[in-house]
């Protein structure tokens, strides 16, 4: 792999730039990993809950004479329960309010109704089933749209008297003004609908926790499968308060162990964790609560669901002059988003992409409706992602309408290298970026001109061939505190570091692994600083009683926010060490110089010391006056963000016949700064650009006109496997981050991001398709199926009949549809997986 920076610590210390094999790894492959379910503790009960089969109805009655005759069954809670402590409704990290368990009317369907507590987690399951609940439908707001029209239902009457809408806030950015004009005066104008549809993470653990509140004690041990353990304890601690419960915030401990994945679900607190906690509170017993899958595709927080409207501005040679999006973001009942206070609608602005033009406007709307509430960032630094497809949507079109090659047409646009740092006219700063170059490899590694050449021979054949570029500008590491928060807690993060008397280290982080690999990256940044090899160094996370505090792991931040901690900790550690070596060499501190983890006297280099041997001498021979130990912590405050960027190049072959669409190259060059760790960034782009591909081919959750959820299970939510995923071809160029202590940028998402759009793009070019594009009509229905009857008014809603993964072959329809110019056999059926991308997929209004 090329890149520019060459490790300067040997293999056997492991420090930046080797790819030292993962230090967790053993314990995964052998199965040894922890998880909640292996989490067990004496006289623990298992919770399982009562779900809604509507989507919106009044609770008239619930019964549970029935479940409390199960054998095993030893309590249900409904929401009226929960009243009399304050507990049924709930913050959100968006700063709005969401139920724990309804008192009066359930919102979608899934939500939670009631709690089940039982001996057994087979008991728990019987006792929902026994559960009576008795409902009255209410109508059904499932499309944004509707929802904000008068005379649509007031789907939270809760919120005051002066907010009696279905509209939860507006949110601008940029100058409204500046932009108008610049369309206005432009020479060639385009206009785009985008809908980027409702996505749902799927990570192999699905959400649990096991609660346990010690009377005696006092205290609350919670295991639980969190990225942000730290902020979920203040928030329990809070909410206890105002329940005026005695869980203070140094009687709780959070562990969350190993996490099986997190790609932003992990972030939110759902209802179980606190019916758990509730009901171990209430019982005097651990309580464990798990999600089967059904429950985690068709209740935890979704990701997405952007109806993009994007209009943008160019001279008739391609200079773009502006841009203006007007977007309408669908948050389900309640916005429990993990979005920054400040940032209702995420980095959603960062929509000028890499290009440098001065005039944009940016407007979203947050809209209510009888769908899970969420809005989480799915492996995207909030709302990174949709900004990216839609400008890269915008650039293809624009090069499509001027008739210019969309490589060519970026080169054009592109930020320049000396431009950096560079401020959007939407006002984010970007650290640093070589975009022409990261472009440049990409072409040259998967051989454009060859391809094009070989796409316009293959068009006279009548042969459907695509190429699709997608050149990305990432967001990742908030803070700064600043501007930054959840929930007023500031986003900051953290390490502290300890040397052992033996040169052994512990190092503790804010942050929190759910697979990225910190075990081992963090422990090569303290290798490189210090000097210590990585198989000499522990990295803890995730026991909120001993790891300092920290907003934990989502938008790539734990590099650029702890990574930097680590190196300051580590460097306050030398600064120390520094002083002990000069009393151990009878040296003056200026005198010693530090090379590979030992300081020498200047001009004598035999004269020195190992850092394991001031480590020792930090506990046995300290000089006078200074404190003995070699130990400390970093709270850094990223004084900007990082701004990683990357380009890639998608070849699609289609299938006339079958409309199978075939990923045949899909060429990935990445650029996050200084890497530490290539093989496991390597390990990041694969996931993550697996990831990329599933929104734009497979993934999506739709619902029907009832608020049936159509996709939650596995057999209609359709998770690429090996089979779909194409083998990646991988690059790097190197731009390191120049306020960051070691130059990384984050890199966790960066391929989720920047994957989508170049797929997308990818859109085969048939001759006869040159011309206009407009607005195509807005997706307003999202009803794909006949509407699934809900299950008889008891118990769970109705698990999904099965599509069949027959659609193996029909997300290609799409590609086939948008064109506009022939029809494939798969797409005339009322509903295919095909049919949903009218989302990421090319607008079809082309003729
Ligand atoms: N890294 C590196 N050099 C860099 C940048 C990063 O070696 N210049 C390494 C890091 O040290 C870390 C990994 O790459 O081991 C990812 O780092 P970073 O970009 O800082 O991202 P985070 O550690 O903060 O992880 C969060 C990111 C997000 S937000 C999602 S979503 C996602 C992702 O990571 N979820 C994941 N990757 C995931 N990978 C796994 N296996 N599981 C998840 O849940
Ligand atoms: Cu963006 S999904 Mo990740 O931030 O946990």
């Amino acid at each position: 792999m090329a890149t520019d920076m060459h490790p300067q610590t040997t293999p056997e210390v492991g420090g930046m730039g080797h790819s030292v094999k993962r230090k967790e790894d053993p314990r995964f492959i052998r199965g040894k990993g922890e998880y909640i379910e292996d989490v067990n503790l004496p006289g623990q009960l298992w919770l399982d809950i009562v779900r809604s089969p509507y989507a919106h109805a009044t609770i008239k009655s619930i019964d549970s004479s029935e479940a409390l005759k199960v054998p095993g069954v030893l309590a249900v809670i409904t929401g009226k329960d929960l009243e009399g402590y304050k507990l049924h409704w709930m913050p959100t990290l968006a700063g709005d309010m969401q139920m724990v368990l309804p008192t009066d009317t359930v919102m979608y369907q899934s939500q939670e109704v009631a709690a089940v507590i039982a001996t057994d987690r087979y008991a728990a399951a019987d006792g929902v089933a026994a559960v009576l609940v008795d409902y009255e439908p209410l109508p059904v707001v499932v499309d944004p749209f509707k929802a904000l029209e008068s005379g649509a239902p007031v789907l939270r009457p809760d919120r005051g008297e002066d907010k009696q809408t279905n509209h939860i806030w507006h949110w601008e950015s940029g100058d409204k003004a500046a932009a108008d004009a610049a369309l206005a005066d432009a020479e060639v104008r385009i206009a785009e609908d985008i809908y980027i549809p409702r996505i749902h993470v799927a990570s192999i653990e699905t959400c649990g926790c096991v609660a346990d509140w010690d009377p005696v004690r006092q205290h609350l041990d919670l295991h639980i499968t969190s990225q942000a353990p730290h902020a979920v304890r203040t928030v329990i601690a809070l909410v206890a308060a105002g329940a005026g419960l005695p869980i203070y915030e140094h009687n709780i401990r959070l562990k969350t162990h190993d996490i099986g994945g997190g790609f932003g679900g992990k972030v939110p607190v759902y209802p179980g964790y606190v019916l758990a906690v509730a009901a171990s509170f209430l019982i005097g017993k651990p309580v464990k609560w798990i999600e089967d899958r059904s429950e985690n595709l068709q209740a935890d927080s979704f990701a997405r669901d952007y109806h993009i409207h994007a209009e943008m501005g160019a001279t008739r040679d391609g200079k773009i002059t502006g841009l203006k999006v007007k977007t309408i973001a669908d948050h389900g009942y309640s916005d429990a988003a993990a979005d920054p206070s400040k940032f209702p609608a995420g980095l959603f602005n960062v929509i000028t992409g890499s290009y440098d033009f001065d005039n944009a406007f940016v407007e979203v709307d947050g809209v209510y409706t009888n769908k899970p509430p969420g809005g989480v960032a799915y492996r995207c630094s909030f709302r990174v992602t949709e900004a990216v497809h839609a400008i890269e949507r915008m650039v293809d079109i624009l090069a499509h309408e001027i008739g210019k090659d969309p490589a060519e047409l970026r080169m054009q646009n592109f930020i320049q290298p000396e431009q950096f740092p560079y401020t959007t006219p939407t006002g984010w700063e970007y650290d640093s970026g070589n975009y022409p170059k990261a472009l440049r490899t990409a072409m040259e590694l998967i051989d454009y001109d060859g391809l094009r050449r070989e796409q316009a021979e293959k068009r006279e054949r009548g042969e459907l061939m695509g190429i699709g570029i997608s050149s990305f500008t990432e967001i990742v590491g908030a803070g700064p505190s600043h501007s930054f928060d959840i929930l007023g807690l500031k986003m900051f993060d953290s390490c502290e570091i300890r040397v052992h008397p033996t040169g052994k280290v512990l190092a503790r982080l804010g942050v929190q692994s759910q697979g990225q690999g910190h075990e081992t990256t963090f422990a090569q940044i303290i290798a490189e600083e210090l000097g210590f090899p990585v198989s000499d160094i522990k990295i803890e996370e995730g026991d909120t009683d001993t790891a300092p505090y920290g907003l934990g792991t989502y938008a790539s931040r734990s590099t650029p926010v702890a990574g930097a901690a680590t190196a300051v900790a580590a460097r306050k550690i030398r600064d120390k060490a520094r002083l002990l070596a000069a009393h151990l060499l009878e040296a003056s501190p200026d005198d010693l110089e530090w090379t590979n983890g030992k300081f020498s006297v200047k001009g004598s280099p035999d004269r020195f010391k190992t850092i394991q041997e001031i480590a020792f001498a930090a506990y046995t021979n300290h000089p006078p006056g200074m404190e003995a130990g070699l130990e400390a912590v970093d709270y850094y405050d990223p004084p900007n963000l990082t701004f990683p960027f990357g380009s890639y190049i998608a070849v699609v072959d289609i299938d006339k016949g079958t409309g199978e669409v075939k990923v045949r190259r899909f060429v990935a060059v990445d650029d996050c700064g200084n890497i530490i760790n290539p093989m496991i960034v390597d390990g990041q782009i694969h996931g993550g650009l697996t990831m990329g591909l599933a929104p734009a081919l497979y993934e999506e959750i739709t619902y029907d006109e009832l608020g049936n959820n159509l996709a939650g299970t596995f057999m209609d939510y359709l998770l690429p496997t090996a089979v779909e995923t194409p083998a990646w071809e991988l690059e790097k160029t190197v731009t390191p981050s120049p306020h960051h202590p070691i130059g990384a940028k984050g890199v966790g998402e960066s391929a989720t991001v920047g994957a989508p759009p170049a797929i997308a793009n990818a859109e085969p070019r048939p001759a006869s398709s040159e011309g206009r594009y407009a607005a195509s009509p807005r997706r307003r229905s999202t009803s794909r199926r006949p509407a699934a009857a809900p299950s008889a008014a008891t118990g769970r809603a109705a698990r999904r009949p099965s599509a069949g993964r027959s659609s193996a072959s029909s997300p290609t329809c799409w590609i086939a549809r948008s064109c506009g110019t022939w029809t494939a056999g798969t797409a005339s059926s009322s509903w295919s997986p095909a049919t949903r991308w009218t989302a990421i997929r090319p607008s079809c209004t082309r003729r």
